[in-house]
């Protein structure tokens, strides 16, 4: 082997260490997992959302319709739990409202259930905005 090559080699090895020491720290900070959800005109993307029951969760909500939408889902925000906080901003306690180009996350503890949801704007669940929750 040429003296080169070991010195390359060298130089990988140590890279290969240094990346994993700024790795770990990293793992060792991950948040709670986070679901995207993205209404449009007319459906939820994804349409079958599936959770982990009791596991924190982020519930990333875009709205990238060409106007208001949003995502009601009564029974399964009543069982989830999340804090004070985020549940005064639900309004009617179960909806998610987004204007036309707004995100909003909602952080919360899913239970475990089958949950529909809608959007509960004048046909828009005729037109297919509608969705299930599975969490398990
Ligand atoms: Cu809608």
């Amino acid at each position: 082997m040429s003296f080169r090559n070991k010195k390359l080699i060298r130089v990988f090895a140590g890279l290969a260490m240094a990346i994993t020491t700024l790795a770990m720290p990293l793992a060792a900070v991950t948040g709670p997992e986070s679901a995207r959800i993205v209404l449009a005109n007319f459906s939820f993307t994804p349409s079958d959302l599936h959770l982990n029951a009791g596991k924190p969760v982020v519930l990333h909500f875009v709205n990238e319709g060409s106007g208001g939408h949003n995502f009601v889902a009564p029974e399964f925000f009543a069982a989830a739990s999340m804090d004070d906080a985020t549940r005064g901003r639900l309004r009617k306690k179960g909806a998610v409202e987004l204007a036309k180009g707004e995100s909003v996350d909602v952080t919360l503890t899913p239970r475990s259930g089958n949950y529909e949801a809608k959007c509960t704007h004048f046909l828009h669940a005729g037109f297919g905005m509608k969705g299930t929750i599975t969490v398990r």
